[in-house]
Protein backbone atom coordinates (compact mmCIF):
# COMPACT_ATOMS: atom_id res chain seq x y z
CA UNK A 1 0.00 0.00 0.00
CA UNK A 2 1.14 3.52 -1.09
CA UNK A 3 0.75 5.72 2.00
CA UNK A 4 2.65 8.76 0.49
CA UNK A 5 -0.43 10.80 0.49
CA UNK A 6 -0.62 10.61 4.24
CA UNK A 7 3.18 10.09 5.20
CA UNK A 8 4.96 12.23 3.09
CA UNK A 9 4.81 15.76 2.24
CA UNK A 10 7.69 17.45 0.47
CA UNK A 11 6.45 20.76 0.32
CA UNK A 12 7.35 21.64 3.56
CA UNK A 13 10.41 22.88 4.22
CA UNK A 14 13.36 22.54 6.76
CA UNK A 15 13.57 26.23 7.97
CA UNK A 16 10.13 26.17 8.60
CA UNK A 17 9.98 23.50 10.73
CA UNK A 18 13.39 24.13 12.88
CA UNK A 19 11.68 27.99 13.47
CA UNK A 20 8.63 26.34 14.22
CA UNK A 21 10.57 23.72 17.15
CA UNK A 22 7.75 21.04 16.91
CA UNK A 23 9.80 18.31 15.35
CA UNK A 24 12.57 16.29 15.34
CA UNK A 25 14.07 16.24 12.76
CA UNK A 26 15.92 13.26 11.51
CA UNK A 27 18.54 12.14 8.46
CA UNK A 28 19.28 8.87 6.98
CA UNK A 29 20.89 7.11 4.27
CA UNK A 30 18.30 4.66 2.79
CA UNK A 31 18.19 2.11 -0.07
CA UNK A 32 14.26 0.97 -1.08
CA UNK A 33 14.15 -2.86 -1.66
CA UNK A 34 13.96 -3.39 -5.62
CA UNK A 35 10.94 -2.49 -7.68
CA UNK A 36 9.79 -0.49 -4.78
CA UNK A 37 8.99 3.75 -5.39
CA UNK A 38 12.23 5.65 -3.13
CA UNK A 39 9.44 8.12 -1.07
CA UNK A 40 6.99 4.92 -1.08
CA UNK A 41 9.55 3.12 0.93
CA UNK A 42 10.34 6.29 2.73
CA UNK A 43 6.58 6.84 3.55
CA UNK A 44 5.95 3.27 5.08
CA UNK A 45 9.14 4.18 7.19
CA UNK A 46 7.47 6.79 8.42
CA UNK A 47 4.19 5.45 9.25
CA UNK A 48 6.32 2.50 10.97
CA UNK A 49 8.10 5.01 12.51
CA UNK A 50 5.31 6.81 13.92
CA UNK A 51 1.00 5.88 13.77
CA UNK A 52 0.56 3.84 11.07
CA UNK A 53 1.80 0.51 10.02
CA UNK A 54 1.10 -1.57 6.50
CA UNK A 55 -2.34 -1.11 6.60
CA UNK A 56 -4.89 1.83 7.48
CA UNK A 57 -6.64 0.99 10.86
CA UNK A 58 -9.98 1.53 11.57
CA UNK A 59 -9.29 3.18 15.20
CA UNK A 60 -7.34 5.91 13.32
CA UNK A 61 -8.85 9.39 14.08
CA UNK A 62 -8.07 13.02 13.07
CA UNK A 63 -5.67 13.56 16.23
CA UNK A 64 -3.63 10.56 15.20
CA UNK A 65 -3.59 12.35 12.02
CA UNK A 66 -1.79 15.10 13.77
CA UNK A 67 1.25 13.17 14.80
CA UNK A 68 2.08 11.10 12.14
CA UNK A 69 5.96 11.51 10.84
CA UNK A 70 6.41 12.94 7.70
CA UNK A 71 8.85 12.49 4.71
CA UNK A 72 9.92 16.08 3.92
CA UNK A 73 12.94 15.33 1.58
CA UNK A 74 13.74 12.39 -0.88
CA UNK A 75 17.08 12.58 -2.94
CA UNK A 76 19.74 10.13 -4.89
CA UNK A 77 23.37 10.49 -3.32
CA UNK A 78 26.25 10.01 -5.43
CA UNK A 79 26.97 6.65 -4.32
CA UNK A 80 23.15 5.55 -5.27
CA UNK A 81 21.25 5.46 -1.85
CA UNK A 82 18.99 7.58 -0.79
CA UNK A 83 18.83 10.44 1.22
CA UNK A 84 15.45 10.76 3.25
CA UNK A 85 14.50 13.41 5.71
CA UNK A 86 11.31 12.63 8.25
CA UNK A 87 10.08 14.97 10.50
CA UNK A 88 8.75 13.48 14.20
CA UNK A 89 6.15 15.69 15.58
CA UNK A 90 7.92 15.68 19.38
CA UNK A 91 3.95 14.60 20.80
CA UNK A 92 4.96 11.01 19.63
CA UNK A 93 7.90 10.61 22.43
CA UNK A 94 7.32 9.42 25.66
CA UNK A 95 7.71 10.96 28.90
CA UNK A 96 8.36 9.92 32.38
CA UNK A 97 5.50 9.64 34.73
CA UNK A 98 8.07 10.35 37.45
CA UNK A 99 8.90 13.55 36.14
CA UNK A 100 7.89 14.54 32.69
CA UNK A 101 10.87 14.42 31.21
CA UNK A 102 12.23 12.59 28.33
CA UNK A 103 13.97 9.53 27.42
CA UNK A 104 16.13 8.09 25.28
CA UNK A 105 14.20 4.58 24.92
CA UNK A 106 11.58 6.60 23.31
CA UNK A 107 14.19 7.93 20.68
CA UNK A 108 15.29 4.90 19.40
CA UNK A 109 12.40 2.87 19.49
CA UNK A 110 11.03 5.59 16.67
CA UNK A 111 13.54 6.24 15.02
CA UNK A 112 15.45 3.09 14.60
CA UNK A 113 12.80 0.60 15.87
CA UNK A 114 10.52 -1.51 13.50
CA UNK A 115 12.30 0.80 10.36
CA UNK A 116 15.19 -1.33 10.81
CA UNK A 117 13.87 -4.32 9.61
CA UNK A 118 11.11 -3.82 6.74
CA UNK A 119 10.44 -5.80 3.72
CA UNK A 120 10.51 -2.56 1.39
CA UNK A 121 13.41 -1.41 3.05
CA UNK A 122 16.82 -2.90 2.02
CA UNK A 123 18.55 -0.67 4.76
CA UNK A 124 18.50 2.73 6.51
CA UNK A 125 21.31 4.28 8.37
CA UNK A 126 20.57 7.56 10.83
CA UNK A 127 23.29 10.12 9.64
CA UNK A 128 22.09 13.25 11.59
CA UNK A 129 19.10 14.46 13.89
CA UNK A 130 18.15 17.59 15.51
CA UNK A 131 16.14 18.34 18.38
CA UNK A 132 13.85 21.16 18.97
CA UNK A 133 14.86 23.58 22.10
CA UNK A 134 11.41 22.44 23.64
CA UNK A 135 12.43 18.92 23.58
CA UNK A 136 15.94 18.96 24.31
CA UNK A 137 15.84 20.55 27.91
CA UNK A 138 13.64 17.47 28.47
CA UNK A 139 16.25 15.40 28.69
CA UNK A 140 19.13 15.39 31.81
CA UNK A 141 22.04 16.62 29.47
CA UNK A 142 25.40 15.79 31.53
CA UNK A 143 25.53 16.52 35.31
CA UNK A 144 29.41 16.80 35.58
CA UNK A 145 32.17 17.10 32.77
CA UNK A 146 36.05 17.38 32.44
CA UNK A 147 35.99 20.92 34.72
CA UNK A 148 35.19 18.73 37.57
CA UNK A 149 37.99 16.43 36.57
CA UNK A 150 40.02 19.65 36.69
CA UNK A 151 38.98 21.06 39.64
CA UNK A 152 39.71 17.22 41.27
CA UNK A 153 43.02 17.47 39.63
CA UNK A 154 43.68 21.21 40.92
CA UNK A 155 43.79 22.55 37.34
CA UNK A 156 42.66 25.45 35.89
CA UNK A 157 38.95 25.62 34.97
CA UNK A 158 39.41 26.81 31.46
CA UNK A 159 41.41 25.21 29.68
CA UNK A 160 42.81 22.97 32.57
CA UNK A 161 44.24 20.20 29.21
CA UNK A 162 44.75 17.07 29.22
CA UNK A 163 43.70 14.45 31.42
CA UNK A 164 46.81 11.81 31.63
CA UNK A 165 44.74 8.27 31.49
CA UNK A 166 45.26 4.62 30.78
CA UNK A 167 43.50 1.83 31.00
CA UNK A 168 44.73 -1.11 33.02
CA UNK A 169 45.99 -4.18 30.79
CA UNK A 170 45.88 -6.81 30.31
CA UNK A 171 42.06 -6.51 29.54
CA UNK A 172 41.10 -9.60 31.85
CA UNK A 173 43.56 -11.80 33.77
CA UNK A 174 44.42 -10.17 36.57
CA UNK A 175 44.48 -10.80 40.62
CA UNK A 176 43.15 -8.14 42.48
CA UNK A 177 46.79 -7.52 44.08
CA UNK A 178 48.39 -7.28 40.63
CA UNK A 179 45.55 -5.16 39.00
CA UNK A 180 45.99 -2.50 41.91
CA UNK A 181 49.93 -2.76 41.99
CA UNK A 182 49.36 -1.52 37.96
CA UNK A 183 46.81 1.19 39.21
CA UNK A 184 49.65 2.32 41.73
CA UNK A 185 52.56 2.21 39.46
CA UNK A 186 50.62 4.39 36.68
CA UNK A 187 49.92 6.80 38.94
CA UNK A 188 53.36 7.64 39.98
CA UNK A 189 52.78 9.62 36.88
CA UNK A 190 49.74 9.78 35.42
CA UNK A 191 45.98 11.04 36.82
CA UNK A 192 43.31 9.25 35.25
CA UNK A 193 42.61 4.66 35.19
CA UNK A 194 39.79 3.20 33.58
CA UNK A 195 38.48 -0.19 34.08
CA UNK A 196 38.57 -1.77 30.69
CA UNK A 197 35.46 -1.97 29.88
CA UNK A 198 34.98 -6.03 30.38
CA UNK A 199 36.80 -5.52 34.31
CA UNK A 200 34.14 -6.23 36.66
CA UNK A 201 33.59 -9.03 39.29
CA UNK A 202 35.39 -11.91 37.47
CA UNK A 203 35.70 -15.03 40.11
CA UNK A 204 39.84 -14.64 40.00
CA UNK A 205 38.68 -10.42 40.76
CA UNK A 206 36.17 -10.20 42.56
CA UNK A 207 35.09 -6.96 43.25
CA UNK A 208 34.97 -6.73 47.06
CA UNK A 209 38.39 -7.94 46.66
CA UNK A 210 39.74 -5.79 43.98
CA UNK A 211 38.27 -2.23 44.80
CA UNK A 212 39.74 -1.75 48.63
CA UNK A 213 43.43 -2.54 47.26
CA UNK A 214 42.72 0.01 44.73
CA UNK A 215 41.74 2.66 46.76
CA UNK A 216 44.04 2.19 48.72
CA UNK A 217 46.52 2.12 45.89
CA UNK A 218 45.05 5.69 44.88
CA UNK A 219 45.68 6.79 48.57
CA UNK A 220 49.63 5.52 48.48
CA UNK A 221 49.97 7.52 45.06
CA UNK A 222 48.09 10.57 46.30
CA UNK A 223 50.30 10.81 49.48
CA UNK A 224 53.70 10.54 47.84
CA UNK A 225 52.89 11.94 44.57
CA UNK A 226 51.00 14.96 46.64
CA UNK A 227 48.85 14.63 43.13
CA UNK A 228 44.79 13.60 43.32
CA UNK A 229 44.18 10.57 41.27
CA UNK A 230 40.78 9.53 39.68
CA UNK A 231 39.98 6.04 38.91
CA UNK A 232 36.65 5.34 36.66
CA UNK A 233 35.18 2.43 37.99
CA UNK A 234 32.88 -0.19 35.64
CA UNK A 235 29.57 -0.69 37.41
CA UNK A 236 27.92 -2.02 34.21
CA UNK A 237 25.24 -5.18 34.82
CA UNK A 238 22.13 -6.06 33.06
CA UNK A 239 20.71 -5.72 36.92
CA UNK A 240 20.05 -1.88 37.71
CA UNK A 241 19.93 -3.15 41.67
CA UNK A 242 23.46 -5.02 40.68
CA UNK A 243 24.43 -1.53 39.34
CA UNK A 244 23.65 0.15 42.45
CA UNK A 245 25.05 -2.28 44.90
CA UNK A 246 28.42 -1.93 42.57
CA UNK A 247 28.49 1.84 42.80
CA UNK A 248 27.68 1.79 46.56
CA UNK A 249 30.65 -0.78 47.58
CA UNK A 250 32.80 1.21 45.78
CA UNK A 251 32.03 4.61 46.83
CA UNK A 252 31.75 3.62 50.15
CA UNK A 253 35.13 1.68 50.03
CA UNK A 254 36.74 4.89 48.60
CA UNK A 255 35.58 7.03 51.25
CA UNK A 256 37.33 10.30 51.83
CA UNK A 257 38.20 9.64 47.81
CA UNK A 258 34.76 8.75 46.54
CA UNK A 259 35.19 12.15 44.72
CA UNK A 260 37.80 11.07 42.82
CA UNK A 261 35.76 8.16 41.45
CA UNK A 262 34.27 8.21 37.91
CA UNK A 263 31.64 5.58 36.94
CA UNK A 264 32.05 3.79 33.94
CA UNK A 265 28.83 2.11 31.99
CA UNK A 266 29.33 0.12 28.86
CA UNK A 267 26.81 2.36 27.11
CA UNK A 268 25.81 0.55 23.97
CA UNK A 269 25.84 -2.71 25.07
CA UNK A 270 23.93 -1.66 28.56
CA UNK A 271 21.54 0.67 27.06
CA UNK A 272 19.73 4.22 27.55
CA UNK A 273 18.65 2.45 30.78
CA UNK A 274 22.12 1.65 32.35
CA UNK A 275 23.21 5.15 31.58
CA UNK A 276 20.29 6.75 32.82
CA UNK A 277 20.49 4.97 36.16
CA UNK A 278 24.06 5.74 36.53
CA UNK A 279 23.29 9.77 35.80
CA UNK A 280 20.22 9.69 37.97
CA UNK A 281 21.22 7.29 40.96
CA UNK A 282 24.95 8.74 40.97
CA UNK A 283 24.26 12.49 39.89
CA UNK A 284 27.37 13.43 41.78
CA UNK A 285 29.91 11.00 39.84
CA UNK A 286 31.18 11.66 36.80
CA UNK A 287 29.35 9.25 34.03
CA UNK A 288 32.07 7.89 31.92
CA UNK A 289 30.09 6.26 28.42
CA UNK A 290 32.23 3.36 27.06
CA UNK A 291 30.68 2.44 23.95
CA UNK A 292 32.23 -1.35 23.46
CA UNK A 293 30.11 -2.68 20.61
CA UNK A 294 29.18 0.53 18.30
CA UNK A 295 30.63 -0.17 15.23
CA UNK A 296 28.46 -3.08 14.78
CA UNK A 297 25.82 -0.02 13.79
CA UNK A 298 28.48 2.77 13.12
CA UNK A 299 30.85 1.69 11.36
CA UNK A 300 30.95 3.14 7.79
CA UNK A 301 30.90 -0.61 6.68
CA UNK A 302 27.42 -0.95 8.13
CA UNK A 303 24.20 0.09 6.40
CA UNK A 304 21.64 0.31 9.69
CA UNK A 305 21.48 1.39 12.60
CA UNK A 306 23.44 4.92 13.23
CA UNK A 307 26.94 6.38 12.73
CA UNK A 308 29.02 7.67 15.62
CA UNK A 309 27.76 10.97 15.56
CA UNK A 310 24.83 10.39 16.63
CA UNK A 311 25.50 8.04 18.99
CA UNK A 312 27.73 10.80 20.53
CA UNK A 313 24.97 13.41 20.22
CA UNK A 314 22.48 10.93 22.11
CA UNK A 315 25.34 10.44 24.94
CA UNK A 316 25.04 14.19 25.60
CA UNK A 317 20.76 14.12 25.64
CA UNK A 318 21.48 11.30 28.21
CA UNK A 319 23.73 13.18 30.29
CA UNK A 320 27.33 11.31 29.33
CA UNK A 321 30.22 13.31 31.47
CA UNK A 322 32.55 12.08 29.20
CA UNK A 323 32.06 9.69 25.78
CA UNK A 324 34.33 7.98 23.66
CA UNK A 325 34.79 9.91 20.01
CA UNK A 326 37.37 8.25 18.88
CA UNK A 327 41.08 8.46 17.69
CA UNK A 328 40.15 10.02 14.16
CA UNK A 329 42.46 7.98 12.67
CA UNK A 330 45.51 8.38 14.69
CA UNK A 331 44.74 5.11 16.84
CA UNK A 332 43.88 1.74 16.33
CA UNK A 333 40.01 1.89 15.75
CA UNK A 334 38.40 3.08 12.71
CA UNK A 335 38.33 6.65 12.14
CA UNK A 336 39.19 9.50 10.26
CA UNK A 337 40.37 12.93 10.95
CA UNK A 338 37.38 14.62 10.11
CA UNK A 339 35.64 13.00 13.19
CA UNK A 340 36.53 15.86 15.01
CA UNK A 341 33.01 16.82 14.50
CA UNK A 342 32.07 14.39 16.25
CA UNK A 343 34.12 15.78 19.27
CA UNK A 344 32.77 19.47 18.55
CA UNK A 345 29.32 18.43 18.57
CA UNK A 346 28.95 16.93 22.46
CA UNK A 347 31.39 19.36 23.80
CA UNK A 348 30.35 22.65 21.83
CA UNK A 349 27.15 24.63 22.75
CA UNK A 350 26.25 25.22 18.61
CA UNK A 351 27.99 22.23 15.98
CA UNK A 352 26.97 21.14 12.67
CA UNK A 353 25.95 17.78 12.06
CA UNK A 354 26.51 16.61 8.40
CA UNK A 355 22.62 17.66 7.89
CA UNK A 356 21.55 19.64 11.04
CA UNK A 357 23.15 23.06 13.38
CA UNK A 358 22.49 21.70 16.71
CA UNK A 359 22.42 24.42 19.53
CA UNK A 360 22.59 22.97 22.74
CA UNK A 361 20.93 25.45 24.92
CA UNK A 362 23.48 26.15 27.44
CA UNK A 363 23.16 22.09 28.47
CA UNK A 364 26.54 21.31 30.13
CA UNK A 365 29.17 19.65 27.70
CA UNK A 366 30.41 16.03 27.08
CA UNK A 367 33.60 15.88 27.33
CA UNK A 368 35.66 13.70 24.38
CA UNK A 369 37.22 10.71 25.66
CA UNK A 370 40.27 9.33 23.18
CA UNK A 371 41.30 5.95 23.53
CA UNK A 372 42.86 2.92 21.22
CA UNK A 373 45.99 2.54 20.75
CA UNK A 374 47.32 5.79 21.22
CA UNK A 375 50.56 6.54 22.67
CA UNK A 376 52.96 9.66 23.23
CA UNK A 377 54.36 9.64 19.80
CA UNK A 378 50.53 9.38 18.50
CA UNK A 379 49.07 12.00 20.41
CA UNK A 380 50.61 15.23 19.73
CA UNK A 381 49.49 14.59 15.75
CA UNK A 382 46.11 13.82 17.04
CA UNK A 383 45.71 17.18 19.23
CA UNK A 384 46.77 19.29 16.28
CA UNK A 385 43.63 17.62 14.32
CA UNK A 386 41.10 18.15 17.31
CA UNK A 387 42.92 21.75 17.59
CA UNK A 388 43.03 21.73 21.39
CA UNK A 389 43.68 19.00 24.17
CA UNK A 390 41.00 19.23 26.76
CA UNK A 391 40.22 15.56 26.54
CA UNK A 392 40.39 12.15 28.86
CA UNK A 393 43.12 10.26 26.89
CA UNK A 394 43.44 6.63 27.91
CA UNK A 395 46.51 4.86 26.70
CA UNK A 396 46.37 1.03 27.56
CA UNK A 397 48.75 -0.48 25.09
CA UNK A 398 50.92 3.16 25.15
CA UNK A 399 51.77 2.74 28.93
CA UNK A 400 52.14 -0.29 29.80
CA UNK A 401 53.91 -1.41 26.50
CA UNK A 402 56.14 1.65 27.00
CA UNK A 403 59.85 -0.20 27.09
CA UNK A 404 60.13 0.97 31.00
CA UNK A 405 57.13 0.05 32.21
CA UNK A 406 54.10 2.22 33.57
CA UNK A 407 55.63 4.95 35.60
CA UNK A 408 57.84 5.87 32.60
CA UNK A 409 54.63 5.31 30.06
CA UNK A 410 52.68 7.80 31.81
CA UNK A 411 55.13 10.33 31.90
CA UNK A 412 55.75 10.15 28.27
CA UNK A 413 52.32 11.20 27.62
CA UNK A 414 52.44 14.35 30.08
CA UNK A 415 55.36 14.75 28.28
CA UNK A 416 53.82 14.19 24.91
CA UNK A 417 51.11 16.65 25.80
CA UNK A 418 53.84 19.60 27.52
CA UNK A 419 55.98 19.61 24.40
CA UNK A 420 51.93 19.99 21.97
CA UNK A 421 51.33 22.80 24.31
CA UNK A 422 54.65 24.40 23.60
CA UNK A 423 54.77 24.17 20.08
CA UNK A 424 57.76 21.89 20.60
CA UNK A 425 58.42 19.24 17.67
CA UNK A 426 58.02 16.26 20.31
CA UNK A 427 61.39 14.72 18.73
CA UNK A 428 63.19 18.00 19.53
CA UNK A 429 61.63 17.92 23.34
CA UNK A 430 62.50 14.23 23.55
CA UNK A 431 66.42 15.06 23.84
CA UNK A 432 65.53 16.49 26.91
CA UNK A 433 62.98 13.97 28.16
CA UNK A 434 63.85 10.61 28.82
CA UNK A 435 60.25 9.01 29.09
CA UNK A 436 59.30 10.81 25.53
CA UNK A 437 62.44 9.48 23.63
CA UNK A 438 61.58 6.10 24.98
CA UNK A 439 58.64 6.15 23.58
CA UNK A 440 59.93 6.22 20.22
CA UNK A 441 61.94 3.34 20.96
CA UNK A 442 59.09 1.54 22.51
CA UNK A 443 56.72 2.52 19.31
CA UNK A 444 58.96 2.14 16.16
CA UNK A 445 56.32 1.84 14.02
CA UNK A 446 54.15 4.18 15.38
CA UNK A 447 57.26 7.09 15.56
CA UNK A 448 58.25 5.85 11.85
CA UNK A 449 55.16 7.15 10.60
CA UNK A 450 54.17 10.21 12.42
CA UNK A 451 58.31 11.15 12.94
CA UNK A 452 60.35 9.88 10.35
CA UNK A 453 63.65 10.57 10.66
CA UNK A 454 63.37 10.31 14.34
CA UNK A 455 66.26 7.89 14.73
CA UNK A 456 69.17 10.29 13.19
CA UNK A 457 67.71 12.57 15.29
CA UNK A 458 67.76 10.92 18.61
CA UNK A 459 71.33 8.70 17.93
CA UNK A 460 68.91 5.85 18.23
C1 LIG B 1 42.05 1.01 24.53
C2 LIG B 1 40.78 0.33 24.84
C3 LIG B 1 39.55 1.12 24.67
C4 LIG B 1 38.97 1.01 23.29
C5 LIG B 1 38.03 2.17 23.07
O1 LIG B 1 43.16 0.21 24.85
O2 LIG B 1 40.72 -0.81 25.21
O3 LIG B 1 38.58 0.68 25.57
O4 LIG B 1 39.93 0.94 22.35
O5 LIG B 1 37.77 2.47 21.75
P1 LIG B 1 44.57 0.54 24.17
P2 LIG B 1 36.90 3.73 21.38
O6 LIG B 1 44.99 1.91 24.64
O7 LIG B 1 45.49 -0.54 24.66
O8 LIG B 1 44.35 0.49 22.69
O9 LIG B 1 37.39 4.88 22.20
O10 LIG B 1 37.12 3.95 19.91
O11 LIG B 1 35.49 3.40 21.70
Amino acid sequence: MDQSSRYANLGLQEQQLIAAGRHVLCAYHFKPRAGHDPVAAAAHFAAESSTGTNVEVCTTDDFTRSVDALVYHVSQLPDGDHLMKIAYPNELFDRNITDGRAMLVSFLTLTIGNNQGMSDVEYAKMHDFWVPPALLRLFDGPALNIVDLWRILGKPLVDGGLVVGTIIKPKLGLRPQPFADACHQFWLGGDFIKNDEPQGNQVFAPLRQTIPLVAEAMRRAQDSTGQPKIFSANITADDPFEMIARGELILETFGENASHVAFLVDGYVGGPGAVALARRYFPNQFLHYHRAGHGAVTSPQSKRGYNSLVLCKMSRLQGASGMHTGTMGFGKMEGCEADRAVAYMIERDAADGPYFHQEWQSMKATTPIVSGGMNAVRLPGFFTNLGHANVINTCGGGTFGHLDGPVAGATSLRQAYEAWKQGVNAVEYAKSHRELARAFESFPADADRFYPGWRQQLCR
